[in-house]
């Protein structure tokens, strides 16, 4: 890995020790996909050991503004896991005075952070790839060791496509937990199927502490439910796809939140393609756009689009859209004639 990202760790971790000290209360707002949950579990067994008083919440990016808006200034920190950072978000951090950790790893919208204490890897190096349960585990074990943070690193890496720059991590876990990269992928598909159901994620986050929970016939149960809506899913979308150029363009029609993990099936399945999952949400397009080819990036692909979007952002090859039915018959158009430029 870069050493000079590992070194920014290091030293973001020795302030950040610093930080937790001066705070008893502490409220965990982490990302609704298995790397938010992974480095919430991180981030909680720490503050647990350092008997800090913890609150989590699980958001999604588009209600965080919402959120922050009801938070009052209390002397209470705030850590944020895996949530993309909005202008508007700082913009009511400022004006609350929230005192605010976030860690993160997608690009940056954003490039002043006065108000609060960013830690993203991309500030040093935006090629490099670390999921945040990744930087979560590198910054707090150092802060406090405890054996089944690898284990919980580990999940997340593999759920975030991170393995590439974590190779380490990886290693020491499969080592010490005696088991594959690929059990640790199979377990983080069954931590996914919680999200496709919309669970009360908070309530399974007590259980998680324990790593028992993760070989659980509760979890089991609810792994096979969401398998069959998956593989139904998946085989309508190979006979339903529209094809323009080299992108692969689905509409998911269930009411399950089943759209970027049907996306990142498509895009192991379709490798030369560019997938574009949609649906539409309360009369918006909501979209997971995958790409498996590192040359392209699809963040500055979409942005070319000039498409006016309620939001948009992510990682290179892997990004999100939200867009008005508007917007959408403008973005169809587009993609006709970027498949003609080409
Ligand atoms: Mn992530």
């Amino acid at each position: 890995m870069d050493v000079r990202v590992l070194k920014f760790l290091n030293r973001q971790s020795k302030n950040l020790e610093k930080i937790l000290k001066n705070y008893q209360k502490i409220k965990i707002v982490f990302d609704r996909d298995v790397d938010g949950l992974m480095s919430c579990l991180i981030v909680l067994c720490v503050l647990e050991k350092l008997n800090k008083k913890v609150e989590y919440f699980s958001i999604k990016v588009k209600d965080l503004k919402n959120f922050l808006s009801k938070q009052k200034n209390s002397n209470c920190l705030y850590i944020f896991l895996d949530l993309s950072i909005e202008k508007e978000f700082l913009a009511e951090i400022k004006n609350k005075k929230l005192k605010c950790i976030w860690i993160d790893h997608h690009q940056l919208k954003v490039f002043s952070f006065k108000d609060i204490f960013l830690i993203n890897p991309v500030l040093i190096n935006s090629s490099i790839y670390l999921p945040t349960s990744a930087i979560s585990y590198i910054i707090f074990d150092r802060i406090y060791h405890i054996d089944k943070l690898l284990f919980f690193a580990s999940i997340g890496i593999v759920a975030d496509k991170g393995e590439k720059f974590s190779e380490n991590i990886l290693k020491k876990a499969e080592k010490k937990f005696n088991l594959k990269v690929d059990d640790f992928f199979e377990i983080s598909k069954k931590v996914n199927s919680l999200f496709i159901f919309e669970k009360d994620i908070e309530k399974y986050v007590p259980k998680m502490r324990n790593i028992a929970f993760f070989k659980s016939k509760d979890l089991n149960r609810i792994y096979s439910k969401a398998q069959k809506i998956l593989s139904k899913e998946f085989k309508n979308a190979i006979k339903k796809h529209i094809e323009i150029g080299s992108f692969f363009l689905y509409k998911i029609r269930t009411k399950f939140n089943i759209r970027s993990t049907i996306a990142n099936m498509l895009s192991q399945e379709f490798k030369d393609k560019i997938i574009i999952v949609y649906e539409i949400r309360k009369n918006e397009i909501i979209m997971s756009l995958r790409s498996n080819d590192s040359k392209i990036n699809l963040l500055e692909i979409f942005s070319k689009f000039n498409i006016n979007f309620k939001s948009f952002g992510g990682h290179k090859s892997a990004c999100g859209a939200v867009m008005s039915k508007e917007e959408f018959k403008k973005f169809l158009k587009k993609l006709k004639e970027y498949g003609r430029n080409k």
